[in-house]
């Protein structure tokens, strides 16, 4: 099968509320939705990627050239018998990893949808409920902090992440976990602290997190693998994750406990359902990452966390979390127990609202074969 038509669009949709980290601060998101065409058939995917490269090495503009002049006539060219085509039609193209996953999950929807398959079904997925929490980012005061996490345990979630920085970690956790001793709880530092913090890190210790997610440099592994043995929490690594390799390497250092999968980290689920699996087999947790996805990046999500190793609950928030409208007419919604539903419909279940997508669009680009 031949891609008959190719659309990227630059969204910009604004945040319910700024999200800050130890890193950057945003208002909105400046993502690529990606739209496929074949015989009638339409696959959706996104590319959640930063407005500046502060998370990964990748920003819009990046993805944005590289899947017009490199990643879509590539994927033109090939001739697709099943998702798992993809990667290969990539192969040439060095990381730009984001830039590529948004392709490989509108290929998966677009197979869903000629086969008649849930996403989550053709990922492997064996649950019909998967577990959430909330990213919180860094507030102005821990009063407002307070504030803001019990609104979101008001709202019902039951495992609520904060993200930290110097100057805003022991104090913040600690008023948190003074004021609801038994929420699960968990830190995030999106790679601000070095090796020579380990001590300062270890004062994490008495909060009873459930992780320390990426405390050190985001293409740091071996220096996460000194850190480990000098701090009780376990560590969880999110950004030095890239690739089934660096987690196979991840594990024989010892560098983790934890992985946080994000699929557009990973460039798709193709090797995103490798980490699951290399972790299952050394009986180490993975859980969902976000990346504050609109509903269509958001229901592929869903999806992914689906699978049986996926055993601690995700930053895969309600869309309401995020955005007061977005691009889909059936947003997920939490339910009792702190979860949302995964989809059953064909692909991955999103019903886009298009009308609205033409109005948070900044720019697109149209491709045919040539
Ligand atoms: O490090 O997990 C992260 C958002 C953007 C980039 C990196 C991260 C995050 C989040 C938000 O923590 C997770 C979400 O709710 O989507
Ligand atoms: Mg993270």
């Amino acid at each position: 099968m031949h891609i008959e038509r190719v659309e990227i669009r630059r969204v910009y949709m604004p945040y319910v509320s700024p999200f800050e980290t130890s890193g950057w601060r945003e208002e909105g998101i400046h993502h690529i939705i990606i739209r496929l065409d074949v015989d009638g058939a339409t696959g959706w995917g996104e590319t959640p990627i930063g407005r500046n490269p502060f998370y990964n090495e990748e920003n819009t503009d990046t993805c944005w050239i590289l899947q017009r002049d490199y990643l879509i006539p590539s994927l033109l060219q090939t001739d697709l018998s099943s998702p798992y085509d993809v990667p290969g039609a990539f192969a040439k193209i060095r990381g730009n990893r984001m830039a590529k996953s948004g392709l490989e999950f509108a290929v998966w929807d677009l197979f869903g949808h000629i086969e008649g398959r849930s996403m989550a079904a053709m990922l492997g997925g064996t649950r019909s409920e998967v577990a959430v929490g909330v990213s919180v980012g860094i507030q102005k005061d821990i009063d407002t902090l307070l504030d803001v996490v019990g609104e979101y345990l008001d709202d019902g979630y039951r495992r609520i992440k904060l993200k930290i920085k110097p100057g805003w970690d022991i104090e913040p956790t600690r008023a948190v976990r003074e004021k609801w001793p038994d929420l699960a709880l968990q830190v995030d530092a999106n790679s601000i602290y070095t090796l020579g913090d380990a001590e300062h890190l270890a004062e994490l210790d008495e909060f009873n997190l459930l992780l320390i997610e990426q405390p050190l440099p985001h293409d740091d592994i071996f220096d996460h693998a000194k850190l480990v043995p000098q701090v009780n929490t376990p560590i969880c690594l999110d950004e030095s994750i890239v690739s089934s390799d660096h987690a196979r390497w991840a594990l024989e250092m010892n560098a983790c406990g934890i992985i946080n999968i994000k699929p557009s980290r990973i460039g798709g689920f193709v090797d995103a359902i490798r980490i699951h699996d290399l972790c299952q087999a050394h009986n180490v947790p993975v859980w969902h990452g976000g990346m504050l996805e609109s509903g269509i990046g958001r229901a592929s999500n869903v999806a992914l966390a689906s699978l049986p190793n996926f055993s601690l609950p995700g930053d895969i928030s309600a869309n309401s979390r995020y955005f007061h409208r977005d691009i889909v007419t059936n947003p997920f919604t939490l339910n009792e127990g702190s979860t949302l539903t995964v989809p059953t419909t064909p692909g991955c279940g999103a019903i886009v609202d298009e009308a609205y997508l033409e109005e948070v669009t900044v720019d697109k680009l149209e491709f045919r074969p040539q």
